[in-house]
């Protein structure tokens, strides 16, 4: 019988995906309803008569190489001969003691930076309305992940007031409309203010823009936006700094605001600010709300409209009311927090994180400060890492620029500091990163040394490989950072004195206990970076290249010792505590993010992962816990990893749905959405598995639109806990292996709604040949679906 795929399959729409609330928020961090398109950040607290909309652009900060006291990019003033025999000093004392107090460590090898900067909020677009507006009723204030526009509606004297925002990234702006039910009812005053530490002068370039500018007090950074209003009757005027409007149908707020920052080591200043956003609003000029509106929603659902999800959920509640009740005795609930929890990731990184600006630092590209928590900067110890782990899994390809144009910056002065503290080819940075190309070594005994940041973040460029086999990309991006990495450290590696194998000396498990040589982290990441350098050498025919890494392989130990409890070894030497319950767990790097501690391919060593995760416990911060999921989900424990996403929800989750560390910091976020896709979906292990991790909690539901490793959509629909059909769709001619624990005899395959032949590889995975871009619909235990079970699949779908 002829079955045709997409007539089964249906286009799947994400049904309502709302945040909403009953009430103005109270709180910035815990109330605020976030908008952004990767370069402008706005967020929506939506008060009835005095609104402050508080926003921010990514690049402005202070501190660089132009900041008073100018700290560069982060060199400590020490001679290559002066670091190089602190750096064996420091090697010599751990040879001969085994380890060494982090405060010693870093009095010698540390520098107490100055003027790092941070990251600044921009100012406050202030909207004022009638003072009679205090008594409004029926208040709702919500954002749409759907159409990213948030929204506040009100109701005074009977009159129905409506406001929508949103950030726009094709017009690069912050669009705010308001209108009401009765004509020339919305009376308002509209104007800026910026926070204290810079210049700031406002002037009316036209009758209907204006312009705040200046530069920051510490670094002469200049800031500038422009306001323009365009209004429906009625009439606006100038006074002071402000538009004042009276008796109009509507109004429509834009606001565009730049620096003239540039991403370029080692000067980082563009095109001056003024001229920049003249030419940013004038290019929109001719444009109405409803192109505006149309241009932002052709974009943004472009990206995000790319998967749903649904579970089996009931309609959601308010959301406070939503996250202090989690978890529900309503399985239902639940479902319909945790998938609206899924989405706002997605809806979060599409919002911080687009071409042509910074990467989503610690909070996206929301801050109110002036000196944002850890300045809301790019931490490269696991916080800018898990912040990308969802973007290709989640089929958000378009995030990434930002990343991978951060890093190449950064591995210019990452070269400098090779060369003048090591004396080393190659490039290397630690734990801390700004804007400024900061090498990011300063002092703090327990988070300043992490040189092994460089390899992590250059796998994660192979990674990005390995989801779309872009062979220039890893030519021309991937491999070059890959390679200069690689060559630091096959510099850089010493013999371990006990067992003689390459270690890294000194090396330091994040944030717990002493340094020593070889902690299990700082093996795996170099493990995994030579693994990744060496495949990408062989794809790119470089032979001198996988010589070098041949023989340093054969000596490197890789960081993956089960210790005298059972568990995975943090250290080369068996330290480790039960009773520790420390929030990092990078020694288990190897099962997640890397690839190279499975259930199937060595079980000793997953069973040891379980040990140590059992002792750290399911508690921690907010990105903690996040990172736990994806170690349960790779280790197949999906209720276990489910656990892990209640504790995330109930007690490290605001209620606009921000992740807490706290403070708030965006990492526990995109780590939870990751670790959630692989619950669902794995690849890491030349498979495709279905399903690897699914919970008891999610009996039914379907999920379209992932991403699988080898160029590869994915869409699945379960039932009762067990698959019923999949999706496949290659983006390129392959050989695809699927795995499901559900695979029996009773599978088929089928293209264009024809049977198709699959190969057994064992009773839990087949293979297939495959036509790029054609569908494969895989049906469990539907042997000979009679015409009407068919229809019955396709009215289910829907
Ligand atoms: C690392 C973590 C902290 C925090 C900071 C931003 O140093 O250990 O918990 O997340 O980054």
């Amino acid at each position: 019988m002829l079955i045709s795929t997409s007539q089964i399959w249906a286009t799947e729409t994400n049904s309502s995906l709302k945040l909403f609330f009953q009430h103005p928020g109270d709180n910035w961090e815990n109330d605020s309803l976030p908008l952004g398109n990767g370069k402008i950040g706005a967020t929506i607290l939506g008060h009835v008569v005095k609104e402050s909309i508080q926003f921010n652009e990514k690049t402005l900060w202070t501190g660089g190489p132009h900041s008073s006291t100018g700290d560069g990019y982060g060199f400590p003033p020490y001679s290559t001969e002066d670091y190089l025999s602190r750096l064996t000093t420091i090697q010599q004392e751990i040879n001969i003691n085994g380890s060494m107090p982090p405060k010693q460590v870093a009095e010698v090898l540390g520098y107490d930076l100055k003027n790092y900067g941070s990251y600044q909020s921009f100012g406050y677009l202030h909207l004022s309305f009638d003072a009679t507006h205090a008594k409004y009723t029926e208040y709702t204030r919500q954002l749409d992940l759907n159409t990213a526009i948030a929204s506040v509606s009100y109701l005074v004297n009977d009159i129905r007031y409506l406001r929508e925002y949103f950030v726009s990234y094709p017009d690069n702006s912050l669009l705010v409309k308001i209108s009401a039910d009765k004509a020339g009812s919305i009376n308002l005053a509209a104007h800026i203010s910026v926070p204290k530490n810079r210049t700031s002068q406002t002037q009316f370039l036209h009758k209907n823009e204006l312009l705040t500018s200046g530069q920051l007090t510490d670094n002469k950074q200049q800031y500038a936006a422009i306001l323009k209003i365009t209004h429906e009757n009625g009439n606006v005027k100038q006074e002071d700094d402000r538009f004042v409007v009276a008796n109009a149908d509507s109004v429509v707020l834009q606001l565009s605001a730049v620096t003239n920052y540039e991403l370029r080591h080692p000067n980082y200043i563009g095109t001056d600010a003024i001229s920049r956003v003249k030419n940013n609003v004038n290019a929109s000029k001719d444009l109405s709300y409803a192109e505006f509106k149309q241009r932002h929603l052709s974009d943004y659902q472009t990206l995000f409209s790319r998967v749903s999800f649904e579970l089996n959920q009931a309609a959601p509640m308010a959301m406070d009311k939503m996250v202090n009740g989690y978890p529900f005795e309503d399985p239902k609930l639940n479902q319909s927090l945790e998938r609206i929890y899924y989405q706002y990731g997605r809806y979060l990184l599409i919002a911080s994180s687009r071409a042509g600006s910074l990467p989503a630092n610690l909070q996206g590209i929301w801050n109110q400060d002036i000196q944002a928590p850890w300045s809301a900067d790019y931490h490269l110890n696991i916080n800018l890492q898990m912040n990308y782990w969802l973007a290709d899994m989640t089929n958000l390809p378009e995030t990434l620029p930002p990343l991978f144009d951060y890093l190449d910056n950064l591995m210019i002065p990452g070269k400098q500091a090779a060369e003048q503290l090591f004396n080393s080819p190659g490039w290397v940075v630690f734990l801390n990163s700004n804007p400024w190309g900061s090498i990011g070594l300063i002092k703090w005994p327990t988070a300043f040394w992490q040189p092994e940041a460089a390899a992590w973040m250059a796998n994660q460029y192979f990674d990005h490989y390995l989801y779309t086999l872009d062979k220039t990309f890893l030519a021309d991006k991937a491999y070059p950072i890959l390679k200069s990495a690689s060559e630091f450290w096959i510099k850089n590696l010493v013999p371990h004195p006990k067992t003689k194998q390459l270690a890294v000396n000194p090396s330091y498990s994040p944030e717990n206990g002493n340094f020593s040589a070889g902690a299990a982290m700082s093996q795996q990441i170099i493990f995994d970076l030579f693994m990744k350098t060496f495949a990408s050498a062989e794809l790119l025919n470089d032979t001198e290249m996988l010589n070098i890494l041949s023989a340093a392989l054969e000596k490197l130990d890789m960081g993956l010792k089960i210790g005298s409890w059972g568990q995975l070894q943090e250290w080369a030497q068996d330290w480790d505590k039960e009773d520790n319950k420390h929030r990092h767990v990078s020694h288990l790097y190897a099962l997640h993010p890397g690839s190279y501690i499975s259930k199937n391919n060595t079980p000793e060593l997953a069973k040891a992962a379980v040990t140590s995760l059992n002792a750290r416990g399911d508690g921690g911060t907010g990105w903690s816990k996040a990172w736990k999921i994806n170690f349960w989900a790779r280790l197949f424990d999906g209720n276990r990893a489910y656990k892990l996403l209640q504790e995330q929800l109930h007690s490290s989750t605001l209620a606009n749905l921000w992740s807490s560390h706290p403070p708030f910091q965006i990492d526990g976020n995109f780590g939870a959405v990751s670790g959630m896709t692989e619950m669902l979906l794995q690849s890491h292990q030349n498979t495709i598995h279905l399903l690897p991790a699914l919970p008891q909690a999610w009996p039914n539901g379907k999920i379209q639109g992932l991403k699988a490793r080898g160029n590869v959509q994915v869409a699945m629909k379960w039932h009762n806990n067990a698959l019923q059909k999949a999706r496949i769709t290659p983006l390129q001619n392959s050989e695809i292996k699927l795995k499901n624990s559900h695979f029996t005899d009773a599978l088929r395959v089928l293209s264009n709604g024809k049977n198709i032949p699959f190969k057994i590889n064992n009773k839990h995975e087949v293979s297939f040949s495959t036509l790029a871009n054609q569908e494969y619909l895989v049906l469990v235990n539907q042997l000979s679906p009679t015409p009407k079970e068919s229809t019955l699949l396709k009215v289910t779908l829907k």
